[in-house]
């Protein structure tokens, strides 16, 4: 009964936090410290990353050239990284505002030439690069900077080469900078697969069981000895 009556009383002494709190309506000033992060300079970022696909007729897997990622070089050059683009095929992106572009990144199949284009309205184009074949097979990274360029609308087409066209990724930089440590996550290629089942080896090793038991059974009885004449 004491103990009951000792808690009644300290919740009657105890201060009204209710009470304390401010209205919502009433006006909340921050601290300096609650301000919002400073955004993330754009001149590090990929201007392709938030770019809109407006044209990929006939292109497989466009989605792949702006996803961030590529193969590691050398990789076989249709794998499921990379977009094949059609003979004559294009990709038009949309970058929502007119942007400079001052360096690119490409990765795509070694032995053509691609070519990045930009245009302030989508319908006149002008080349700001052409990335040129690689001595070595597969996929194969080239850089370029200093492109002084600046374009709302860009585009990448291949040319010459065997006619077999990909691209495992495509960056726009604002800097040139952001070449020395792109915005790229690297993937090693999937493991081959397993070897194929030989059924010769099973037909093998089944003769050579049948092969030793047959030899083993028939052992005594070629071996043994004539009975000798009983005199
Ligand atoms: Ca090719
Ligand atoms: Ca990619």
């Amino acid at each position: 009964m004491k103990k009951a009556l000792f808690f009644l009383l300290a919740a009657s002494a105890a201060p009204a936090q209710d009470a304390a709190v401010a209205p919502v309506s009433a006006p909340v000033s921050l601290p300096a410290s609650s301000a919002p992060p400073a955004n993330v300079p754009i001149a590090s970022a990929n201007l392709l990353s938030v770019a809109r696909v407006v044209k990929a007729d006939g292109v497989q897997r466009v989605e792949v050239i702006t996803d961030g990622q590529a193969a590691t070089d050398g990789d076989v050059w249709n794998g499921p990284m990379a977009a094949i683009i059609p003979p004559k095929g294009e990709v038009v992106w949309d970058l929502g505002q007119q942007v400079p572009i001052e360096a690119a990144l490409v990765q795509g199949d070694n032995n053509d030439v691609y070519i990045l284009w930009a245009s302030d309205d989508g319908t006149n184009w002008k080349q700001i690069w052409r990335a040129g074949p690689y001595s070595n097979d597969g996929l194969r990274t080239r850089t370029q900077g200093n492109l002084g360029a600046s374009a709302r609308f860009v585009k990448i087409t291949g040319e010459g080469g065997d006619n077999l066209y990909s691209v495992g990724e495509l960056q726009l930089y604002a800097s040139g900078a952001t070449l020395s440590n792109p915005p790229l996550m690297r993937k090693l290629p999937p493991p081959p697969p397993p070897a194929p089942f030989n059924p010769s080896w099973l037909v093998l090793a089944v003769l050579t069981v049948g092969l030793f038991m047959f030899f083993t059974r028939r052992r005594p009885t070629a071996e043994a000895k004539p009975e000798a004449p009983k005199s």
